[in-house]
Protein backbone atom coordinates (compact mmCIF):
# COMPACT_ATOMS: atom_id res chain seq x y z
CA UNK A 1 0.00 0.00 0.00
CA UNK A 2 1.46 2.95 -1.42
CA UNK A 3 -0.11 6.04 -0.66
CA UNK A 4 -2.62 7.56 2.34
CA UNK A 5 -5.88 6.90 1.20
CA UNK A 6 -7.87 10.10 1.88
CA UNK A 7 -6.10 13.45 1.16
CA UNK A 8 -7.46 15.94 3.11
CA UNK A 9 -9.42 14.43 5.45
CA UNK A 10 -7.30 15.54 8.37
CA UNK A 11 -8.63 19.62 7.74
CA UNK A 12 -11.93 17.91 7.22
CA UNK A 13 -12.11 16.12 10.25
CA UNK A 14 -10.68 19.02 11.80
CA UNK A 15 -13.57 21.39 10.97
CA UNK A 16 -16.13 19.16 12.62
CA UNK A 17 -17.89 21.17 15.44
CA UNK A 18 -17.16 19.90 19.10
CA UNK A 19 -19.72 17.47 19.91
CA UNK A 20 -20.37 14.72 22.32
CA UNK A 21 -17.48 12.13 23.63
CA UNK A 22 -16.98 8.80 23.10
CA UNK A 23 -18.41 5.96 24.99
CA UNK A 24 -15.89 5.95 27.50
CA UNK A 25 -13.08 8.44 28.92
CA UNK A 26 -9.96 9.42 26.92
CA UNK A 27 -7.29 7.09 25.67
CA UNK A 28 -5.86 4.42 28.13
CA UNK A 29 -2.64 2.38 28.56
CA UNK A 30 -3.13 -0.96 27.10
CA UNK A 31 -3.14 -4.15 28.66
CA UNK A 32 -0.37 -6.14 29.00
CA UNK A 33 -0.41 -7.81 25.22
CA UNK A 34 -1.28 -11.47 25.14
CA UNK A 35 -1.70 -14.20 22.51
CA UNK A 36 -2.61 -17.15 24.90
CA UNK A 37 -6.26 -18.69 24.27
CA UNK A 38 -7.70 -20.86 26.40
CA UNK A 39 -5.94 -24.28 27.08
CA UNK A 40 -8.05 -26.38 24.03
CA UNK A 41 -8.89 -29.09 26.88
CA UNK A 42 -10.60 -26.52 29.19
CA UNK A 43 -13.28 -26.23 26.91
CA UNK A 44 -15.85 -28.79 25.29
CA UNK A 45 -16.08 -27.34 21.77
CA UNK A 46 -19.26 -28.02 19.95
CA UNK A 47 -19.02 -29.78 16.04
CA UNK A 48 -20.48 -26.50 14.81
CA UNK A 49 -20.61 -22.27 15.53
CA UNK A 50 -23.37 -20.76 13.70
CA UNK A 51 -21.74 -16.84 12.75
CA UNK A 52 -23.78 -13.62 11.89
CA UNK A 53 -21.82 -10.61 10.99
CA UNK A 54 -21.83 -7.60 8.54
CA UNK A 55 -21.23 -7.78 5.25
CA UNK A 56 -17.60 -7.45 4.13
CA UNK A 57 -16.48 -7.11 7.69
CA UNK A 58 -14.10 -10.27 8.68
CA UNK A 59 -11.44 -12.33 5.87
CA UNK A 60 -13.61 -15.66 5.78
CA UNK A 61 -10.26 -17.23 5.76
CA UNK A 62 -10.21 -16.44 9.69
CA UNK A 63 -13.02 -19.08 9.87
CA UNK A 64 -11.03 -21.08 7.89
CA UNK A 65 -8.59 -21.23 9.90
CA UNK A 66 -10.64 -21.76 12.71
CA UNK A 67 -12.55 -24.78 11.99
CA UNK A 68 -9.13 -26.31 10.77
CA UNK A 69 -7.21 -25.78 14.10
CA UNK A 70 -10.38 -26.67 16.38
CA UNK A 71 -12.43 -28.72 14.37
CA UNK A 72 -15.33 -26.74 14.36
CA UNK A 73 -17.68 -25.83 11.52
CA UNK A 74 -18.10 -22.48 10.92
CA UNK A 75 -21.58 -21.84 9.54
CA UNK A 76 -21.33 -18.14 8.64
CA UNK A 77 -23.96 -15.65 7.31
CA UNK A 78 -24.31 -11.99 7.08
CA UNK A 79 -26.92 -8.76 7.25
CA UNK A 80 -27.15 -5.50 6.17
CA UNK A 81 -28.07 -2.89 9.66
CA UNK A 82 -28.56 -3.74 13.40
CA UNK A 83 -32.05 -2.94 12.73
CA UNK A 84 -32.33 -6.45 10.59
CA UNK A 85 -30.33 -8.35 13.00
CA UNK A 86 -32.69 -7.12 16.05
CA UNK A 87 -35.90 -8.08 13.84
CA UNK A 88 -34.34 -11.69 13.22
CA UNK A 89 -33.44 -12.30 17.34
CA UNK A 90 -37.13 -10.83 18.06
CA UNK A 91 -38.97 -13.05 15.76
CA UNK A 92 -37.33 -16.05 17.56
CA UNK A 93 -34.31 -16.57 15.46
CA UNK A 94 -32.80 -19.53 17.03
CA UNK A 95 -29.49 -21.12 16.11
CA UNK A 96 -27.17 -17.91 15.68
CA UNK A 97 -24.29 -18.00 17.68
CA UNK A 98 -22.31 -15.43 17.32
CA UNK A 99 -23.19 -11.68 16.35
CA UNK A 100 -21.67 -8.16 16.00
CA UNK A 101 -23.98 -5.18 17.25
CA UNK A 102 -23.06 -2.18 17.21
CA UNK A 103 -22.80 0.19 20.48
CA UNK A 104 -26.57 1.54 20.95
CA UNK A 105 -27.62 -1.70 19.92
CA UNK A 106 -25.90 -3.75 22.73
CA UNK A 107 -27.70 -1.48 25.24
CA UNK A 108 -31.38 -2.52 23.41
CA UNK A 109 -30.40 -5.78 23.45
CA UNK A 110 -29.54 -5.70 26.88
CA UNK A 111 -32.62 -4.32 27.58
CA UNK A 112 -34.83 -6.91 25.99
CA UNK A 113 -32.84 -9.92 27.24
CA UNK A 114 -31.89 -10.63 23.78
CA UNK A 115 -27.92 -10.70 25.22
CA UNK A 116 -25.88 -13.64 26.91
CA UNK A 117 -23.49 -12.88 29.72
CA UNK A 118 -20.02 -13.90 28.92
CA UNK A 119 -16.87 -13.58 31.22
CA UNK A 120 -14.22 -12.12 29.93
CA UNK A 121 -11.52 -12.95 33.00
CA UNK A 122 -11.93 -16.36 30.92
CA UNK A 123 -10.47 -14.89 27.90
CA UNK A 124 -7.05 -14.10 27.97
CA UNK A 125 -7.03 -12.14 25.22
CA UNK A 126 -8.83 -9.69 26.56
CA UNK A 127 -6.12 -8.08 27.63
CA UNK A 128 -4.93 -7.13 24.26
CA UNK A 129 -8.03 -4.77 24.29
CA UNK A 130 -6.80 -1.46 24.34
CA UNK A 131 -8.21 0.24 27.76
CA UNK A 132 -10.38 3.12 25.94
CA UNK A 133 -12.41 0.45 24.58
CA UNK A 134 -13.34 -1.30 27.41
CA UNK A 135 -16.01 -0.97 30.00
CA UNK A 136 -18.17 1.18 27.69
CA UNK A 137 -21.45 2.80 28.75
CA UNK A 138 -23.57 0.17 26.95
CA UNK A 139 -21.81 -2.48 27.89
CA UNK A 140 -20.68 -1.69 31.63
CA UNK A 141 -18.23 -3.98 32.53
CA UNK A 142 -18.02 -5.95 29.69
CA UNK A 143 -20.90 -8.25 30.76
CA UNK A 144 -22.62 -8.97 27.48
CA UNK A 145 -19.84 -8.59 24.57
CA UNK A 146 -16.62 -7.50 23.68
CA UNK A 147 -15.09 -4.63 21.09
CA UNK A 148 -14.58 -5.78 17.79
CA UNK A 149 -14.47 -2.57 15.22
CA UNK A 150 -15.16 0.80 15.20
CA UNK A 151 -15.11 3.42 12.18
CA UNK A 152 -16.99 6.40 10.92
CA UNK A 153 -19.87 7.61 8.74
CA UNK A 154 -19.50 10.04 6.17
CA UNK A 155 -19.39 10.67 2.43
CA UNK A 156 -18.01 8.07 -0.41
CA UNK A 157 -17.21 10.20 -3.66
CA UNK A 158 -15.64 9.20 -7.02
CA UNK A 159 -12.30 10.57 -7.17
CA UNK A 160 -12.45 13.22 -10.45
CA UNK A 161 -15.89 13.97 -10.09
CA UNK A 162 -16.07 16.94 -7.86
CA UNK A 163 -14.16 19.87 -8.08
CA UNK A 164 -13.99 20.15 -3.81
CA UNK A 165 -14.54 17.01 -1.35
CA UNK A 166 -18.32 16.49 -1.17
CA UNK A 167 -17.48 17.56 2.69
CA UNK A 168 -21.47 18.27 3.97
CA UNK A 169 -24.67 16.66 4.32
CA UNK A 170 -26.33 18.84 1.81
CA UNK A 171 -24.88 16.30 -1.04
CA UNK A 172 -26.95 14.08 0.34
CA UNK A 173 -30.04 16.39 1.16
CA UNK A 174 -29.96 19.40 -0.80
CA UNK A 175 -32.04 19.39 -4.17
CA UNK A 176 -29.99 21.77 -5.49
CA UNK A 177 -26.59 19.77 -5.15
CA UNK A 178 -28.95 16.46 -5.83
CA UNK A 179 -30.21 17.79 -9.11
CA UNK A 180 -26.94 17.72 -10.76
CA UNK A 181 -25.79 14.37 -9.78
CA UNK A 182 -28.77 12.25 -9.27
CA UNK A 183 -28.36 11.09 -13.38
CA UNK A 184 -24.76 9.70 -12.30
CA UNK A 185 -25.95 8.05 -9.22
CA UNK A 186 -26.53 8.33 -5.66
CA UNK A 187 -26.73 5.76 -2.59
CA UNK A 188 -27.61 6.25 0.65
CA UNK A 189 -27.19 3.75 3.77
CA UNK A 190 -30.15 1.31 4.07
CA UNK A 191 -29.81 1.72 8.12
CA UNK A 192 -32.36 4.01 9.75
CA UNK A 193 -30.37 5.48 12.71
CA UNK A 194 -27.65 6.20 10.56
CA UNK A 195 -29.72 7.83 7.56
CA UNK A 196 -32.03 9.45 10.53
CA UNK A 197 -28.81 11.01 12.09
CA UNK A 198 -27.70 11.90 8.39
CA UNK A 199 -30.51 13.94 8.33
CA UNK A 200 -30.51 15.52 11.85
CA UNK A 201 -26.84 16.58 11.28
CA UNK A 202 -27.45 18.38 8.51
CA UNK A 203 -30.66 19.97 10.50
CA UNK A 204 -28.20 20.93 13.39
CA UNK A 205 -29.86 18.55 15.53
CA UNK A 206 -28.52 15.78 17.88
CA UNK A 207 -28.14 12.52 15.95
CA UNK A 208 -30.02 11.04 19.04
CA UNK A 209 -32.85 13.22 19.96
CA UNK A 210 -35.91 11.97 21.24
CA UNK A 211 -37.70 15.18 19.97
CA UNK A 212 -40.72 14.40 17.52
CA UNK A 213 -40.71 17.35 15.67
CA UNK A 214 -36.73 17.17 15.12
CA UNK A 215 -37.42 13.79 14.23
CA UNK A 216 -40.33 14.79 11.57
CA UNK A 217 -37.85 17.43 10.19
CA UNK A 218 -35.51 14.63 9.69
CA UNK A 219 -38.06 12.77 7.83
CA UNK A 220 -39.34 15.21 5.89
CA UNK A 221 -35.86 16.30 4.59
CA UNK A 222 -35.04 12.74 2.93
CA UNK A 223 -38.83 12.23 1.52
CA UNK A 224 -37.41 15.44 -0.30
CA UNK A 225 -34.46 13.83 -1.05
CA UNK A 226 -35.27 10.57 -1.78
CA UNK A 227 -36.74 10.87 -5.16
CA UNK A 228 -32.75 11.52 -6.35
CA UNK A 229 -31.21 8.72 -4.65
CA UNK A 230 -30.53 5.87 -6.82
CA UNK A 231 -30.41 2.82 -4.11
CA UNK A 232 -30.97 2.51 -0.52
CA UNK A 233 -27.79 -0.18 0.27
CA UNK A 234 -25.67 -0.71 3.48
CA UNK A 235 -25.30 -4.21 2.42
CA UNK A 236 -23.03 -4.35 -0.56
CA UNK A 237 -22.40 -0.88 -1.99
CA UNK A 238 -18.65 -1.16 -1.93
CA UNK A 239 -18.58 -3.83 -4.17
CA UNK A 240 -21.87 -3.71 -6.50
CA UNK A 241 -22.37 0.09 -6.59
CA UNK A 242 -18.58 2.20 -5.56
CA UNK A 243 -16.55 -0.41 -7.36
CA UNK A 244 -18.48 -1.15 -10.36
CA UNK A 245 -19.21 2.56 -11.07
CA UNK A 246 -23.26 2.36 -10.71
CA UNK A 247 -23.36 6.02 -8.71
CA UNK A 248 -20.83 9.01 -7.58
CA UNK A 249 -21.53 9.70 -4.60
CA UNK A 250 -22.24 7.19 -1.22
CA UNK A 251 -23.15 7.77 2.16
CA UNK A 252 -20.88 5.38 3.10
CA UNK A 253 -18.98 3.93 6.46
CA UNK A 254 -15.08 4.60 6.41
CA UNK A 255 -13.93 0.86 5.83
CA UNK A 256 -16.32 0.40 3.35
CA UNK A 257 -14.77 3.36 1.41
CA UNK A 258 -11.59 2.21 1.87
CA UNK A 259 -12.27 -0.98 0.73
CA UNK A 260 -13.84 0.70 -2.43
CA UNK A 261 -10.31 2.75 -2.74
CA UNK A 262 -8.39 -0.06 -2.44
CA UNK A 263 -9.92 -2.44 -4.87
CA UNK A 264 -9.65 0.68 -7.54
CA UNK A 265 -6.36 1.02 -6.67
CA UNK A 266 -4.25 1.91 -10.54
CA UNK A 267 -0.47 1.29 -9.49
CA UNK A 268 0.02 3.49 -12.69
CA UNK A 269 -1.45 6.25 -10.99
CA UNK A 270 -0.98 6.01 -7.44
CA UNK A 271 -4.87 6.45 -7.05
CA UNK A 272 -7.97 4.88 -5.98
CA UNK A 273 -11.34 5.86 -7.29
CA UNK A 274 -12.80 6.02 -4.52
CA UNK A 275 -12.48 9.00 -1.56
CA UNK A 276 -13.90 9.30 1.49
CA UNK A 277 -14.51 12.81 3.85
CA UNK A 278 -16.68 13.54 7.06
CA UNK A 279 -19.13 16.16 6.98
CA UNK A 280 -18.63 19.40 8.55
CA UNK A 281 -21.94 19.44 10.53
CA UNK A 282 -20.31 16.93 12.42
CA UNK A 283 -21.20 12.72 12.18
CA UNK A 284 -21.34 9.52 13.97
CA UNK A 285 -18.17 7.39 15.13
CA UNK A 286 -19.59 3.48 16.10
CA UNK A 287 -17.99 0.74 17.96
CA UNK A 288 -19.11 -2.52 17.11
CA UNK A 289 -18.99 -5.85 19.18
CA UNK A 290 -19.09 -9.10 19.27
CA UNK A 291 -21.63 -10.95 21.78
CA UNK A 292 -23.38 -14.23 22.15
CA UNK A 293 -27.23 -14.54 21.37
CA UNK A 294 -29.06 -15.17 24.34
CA UNK A 295 -30.66 -18.27 23.26
CA UNK A 296 -27.39 -19.69 21.78
CA UNK A 297 -27.17 -23.36 22.95
CA UNK A 298 -23.11 -22.79 22.33
CA UNK A 299 -22.09 -20.65 24.42
CA UNK A 300 -18.70 -22.17 25.90
CA UNK A 301 -17.59 -22.66 21.92
CA UNK A 302 -18.92 -18.88 21.12
CA UNK A 303 -16.35 -17.19 23.79
CA UNK A 304 -13.83 -19.47 22.79
CA UNK A 305 -13.96 -18.19 18.82
CA UNK A 306 -14.58 -14.68 20.90
CA UNK A 307 -11.17 -15.12 22.50
CA UNK A 308 -9.40 -16.24 19.27
CA UNK A 309 -10.57 -13.27 17.35
CA UNK A 310 -8.81 -11.05 20.07
CA UNK A 311 -5.26 -12.63 19.76
CA UNK A 312 -3.37 -10.35 17.54
CA UNK A 313 -2.44 -11.74 14.88
CA UNK A 314 -6.02 -12.64 14.07
CA UNK A 315 -7.18 -9.30 14.80
CA UNK A 316 -4.89 -7.60 12.57
CA UNK A 317 -5.53 -9.50 9.41
CA UNK A 318 -9.49 -8.68 10.16
CA UNK A 319 -7.77 -4.87 10.13
CA UNK A 320 -5.98 -5.61 7.27
CA UNK A 321 -8.84 -6.96 5.04
CA UNK A 322 -11.53 -4.67 6.18
CA UNK A 323 -9.82 -1.53 6.90
CA UNK A 324 -11.93 -0.68 9.94
CA UNK A 325 -9.88 -0.22 13.20
CA UNK A 326 -8.97 -2.46 15.43
CA UNK A 327 -9.36 -2.09 19.55
CA UNK A 328 -6.90 -4.49 19.59
CA UNK A 329 -3.86 -2.45 20.99
CA UNK A 330 -1.41 -5.76 20.39
CA UNK A 331 -2.51 -6.25 17.44
CA UNK A 332 -1.42 -3.29 15.90
CA UNK A 333 2.73 -4.72 15.51
CA UNK A 334 0.84 -6.60 12.57
CA UNK A 335 -1.45 -4.02 11.05
CA UNK A 336 -0.16 -2.44 7.62
CA UNK A 337 1.81 0.80 8.35
CA UNK A 338 -0.12 2.43 5.96
CA UNK A 339 -3.24 1.53 7.21
CA UNK A 340 -2.15 2.22 11.19
CA UNK A 341 -0.80 5.82 10.01
CA UNK A 342 -3.67 7.04 7.75
CA UNK A 343 -5.74 9.35 9.59
CA UNK A 344 -8.78 8.51 7.06
CA UNK A 345 -8.84 4.63 9.05
CA UNK A 346 -7.42 5.98 12.49
CA UNK A 347 -8.53 9.26 12.77
CA UNK A 348 -6.12 11.02 15.82
CA UNK A 349 -7.79 11.05 18.92
CA UNK A 350 -8.92 14.84 19.44
CA UNK A 351 -10.54 14.38 15.52
CA UNK A 352 -12.67 10.97 17.89
CA UNK A 353 -13.42 12.95 20.16
CA UNK A 354 -15.38 15.26 18.09
CA UNK A 355 -17.50 12.80 16.70
CA UNK A 356 -20.81 11.70 18.09
CA UNK A 357 -21.53 8.19 18.83
CA UNK A 358 -25.78 6.71 18.53
CA UNK A 359 -27.12 5.89 21.64
CA UNK A 360 -29.95 3.77 22.80
CA UNK A 361 -33.26 6.74 22.67
CA UNK A 362 -35.61 4.82 24.46
CA UNK A 363 -38.73 4.62 24.43
CA UNK A 364 -38.38 7.30 21.53
CA UNK A 365 -36.98 4.44 19.17
CA UNK A 366 -40.72 4.15 18.16
CA UNK A 367 -40.86 7.31 16.62
CA UNK A 368 -37.72 6.64 14.28
CA UNK A 369 -39.33 3.15 13.45
CA UNK A 370 -42.57 5.22 12.46
CA UNK A 371 -40.50 7.96 10.49
CA UNK A 372 -38.46 5.00 8.95
CA UNK A 373 -41.98 3.44 8.14
CA UNK A 374 -42.88 6.47 5.69
CA UNK A 375 -39.23 6.79 4.22
CA UNK A 376 -39.02 3.53 3.00
CA UNK A 377 -42.60 3.46 2.15
CA UNK A 378 -43.53 6.28 0.46
N1 LIG B 1 -19.33 -3.66 5.74
C1 LIG B 1 -19.29 -3.68 7.16
C2 LIG B 1 -19.92 -2.51 7.80
C3 LIG B 1 -20.04 -2.57 9.27
C4 LIG B 1 -20.14 -1.24 9.86
N2 LIG B 1 -20.80 -1.17 11.07
C5 LIG B 1 -21.68 -0.11 11.05
C6 LIG B 1 -22.14 0.46 12.32
C7 LIG B 1 -23.31 1.35 12.12
N3 LIG B 1 -23.75 2.12 13.21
Amino acid sequence: MKKVLLIGVMALLLALAACGGGPSGGPGAAGEPTAAAPADGEVQLADELSVYNWEDYIDEQILRDYEERYGVRIVYDTYASNEDLLTKLQAGASGYDVIFPSDYMVSQMIELGLLAEIDVSAMPNFANIGAEFKDPPYDPGNRFCIPYQWGMTGIAYRNGRFAEPPDSWAYLFDPAKLAALAPDGINVLNDQRELLSAALFYLGYSPNTTDRTELEAARDVILAAKPYWKTFNSEDYYSTLMVSDEIVLSHAWSGDAAQAYWATYDEATGEGNWLFTVPQEGAVRYQDNVCIPANSKRQATAQHFMNYLMEPEVAAAITNFTFYPSPNEAAKAFIEPDILNNPGIYPPPEVRAKMQWLTDVGDAIFIYDEMWTAIKGQ
